[in-house]
């Protein structure tokens, strides 16, 4: 049975171990966090995924999954750590750094190293690379080194790890072939394969590629609203051409991905990379706007009630991380804009809002900000906020 251990137990790490764990692989997942290796341990989940919490109980009980705090010998070793942005938006590497630091010691000749995490172009090439050869290996001959970008989007990451297309991008033609036979064992999409770099420039186009589509709806919406026009019309009947595919505006972009990735394109070329930092910043600019849309409308009364529904970057899902939602209820109430109730029926509690169910939040409100299309939303009617002023960011409300 192969080996294969996984650093980072986090949303891509921990859906990947648990996989391979059923699909005849002995799996060791590492994580810096005891409390997520105990809960793992105990056949439970620290993040809400669909069908995850199953996956890892039957990884766990056949035995052929276990979290540990350190690495141990595998055959395959798979980095899926974070790499956020610090200052400056810069890339923040630390974590890539460091577990290929933990696992240098104890790679054996004939292992195969993938970095599955989203990484500046080079990061392969010039950070993990070099701190695998200072170690005393030979990458390329006898250590192989990859880098294969994960594409699972959150909410369907179960389905998209084994049936999304793969690209593998070997440090050498070598690391690329072991690499790619690895995923075609247990990947139904097709595995392509190229180089590192460009591998990693590929998943930062995805992501840039959305992130730019949503500016131009973000801008598109704007737009709309100057005009008194409904950019959900626009866009729709705009898309009916056969050629003309916009994306949907809304309160700004969210996740760890899109509104992280494309800041790593800009840090290497600043000068070159105008339109890609342009339309970060028409995303980041969305929150601010819709800020000042609710102290416009919120002027009108003396100290109104304001119901904002929705925290998570995106529909159905528990996730809060970069969530435009979550920044717009913080500078409500930084602001002082009126008195805030917030509802999101996918997490029981949060530590700076008090939750409430969403239509007692209509019910209490004068102002309701909609601000994530959960199905829970979408029941809403028109005719539940008469009287009431409704900002709906998402269009869900028709
Ligand atoms: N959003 C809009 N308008 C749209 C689409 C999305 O405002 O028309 C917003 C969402 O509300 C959310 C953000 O963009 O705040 C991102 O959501 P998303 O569903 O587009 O993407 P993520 O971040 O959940 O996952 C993306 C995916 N990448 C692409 O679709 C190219 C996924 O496949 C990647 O694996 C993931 O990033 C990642 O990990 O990089």
């Amino acid at each position: 049975m192969k080996k294969v251990c996984v650093i980072g137990l986090g949303y891509i790490g921990l859906p990947t171990a648990s996989l391979l764990g059923t699909k005849g692989y002995e799996v060791l997942g590492v994580d810096v966090d005891t409390r997520v290796v105990e809960t793992i341990n105990r056949g439970e989940v620290h993040i809400v995924e669909p069908g995850l919490d199953i996956l890892v109980r039957s990884a766990i009980q056949s035995g052929n999954l276990t979290a540990a705090l350190e690495p141990a010998e595998a055959d395959i070793f798979i980095l899926a750590v974070s790499t956020p942005f610090k200052e400056g938006y810069q890339p923040d590497l630390s974590q890539v750094e460091a577990a290929s630091r933990r696992i240098a010691p104890v790679l054996k000749p004939g292992n195969l190293v993938i970095l599955e995490s989203t990484s500046p172009v080079k990061t392969t090439e010039d950070v993990i690379a070099p701190i695998l050869r200072e170690a005393g290996h030979k990458v390329g001959e006898d250590v192989f080194v990859a880098h294969c970008p994960e594409r699972v989007l959150p909410g369907r990451i179960l389905t998209e790890l084994v049936e999304n297309d793969r690209i593998v991008g070997g440090i050498n033609e070598a690391s690329a072939e072991v690499a790619a036979e690895f995923y075609r064992e247990f990947v139904s999409g097709e595995v392509l394969v190229t180089d590192a770099a460009t591998a990693e420039f590929s998943k930062l186009a995805e992501n840039t590629f959305r992130d730019v589509n949503i500016a131009l709806a973000n801008e598109i919406s704007i737009l709309c609203d100057r005009e008194g026009i409904n950019p959900w019309d626009v866009i729709a009947l705009a898309n009916r051409h056969p050629r003309v595919q916009i994306l949907q505006p809304g309160p700004g972009v969210g996740g760890h991905c899109i509104a992280v990735d494309p800041w790593f394109l800009v840090a290497r070329a600043p000068e070159q990379a105008r339109l890609i930092r342009t339309a970060r910043e028409v995303n980041d600019g969305k929150i601010g706007w819709v800020v000042d849309k609710v102290k416009s409308c919120a002027g009108r009364f003396k100290r109104p009630v304001i119901a904002c529904l929705g925290l998570a970057f995106k529909a159905d899902i528990d996730d809060l991380r970069e969530s435009p939602a979550v920044k717009i209820v913080n500078r409500l109430i930084a602001e002082d804009v009126g008195q805030i109730v917030v509802s999101e029926p996918n997490i029981k509690s949060h530590d700076r809002f008090t939750l409430i169910g969403y239509e007692e939040a209509v019910v209490q409100a004068d102002i309701v900000l909609l601000l994530v299309d959960h199905r829970e939303f979408k029941r809403l009617k028109a005719i539940d906020f008469k009287e009431k002023i409704l900002i709906d960011t998402r269009g869900v409300v028709r």
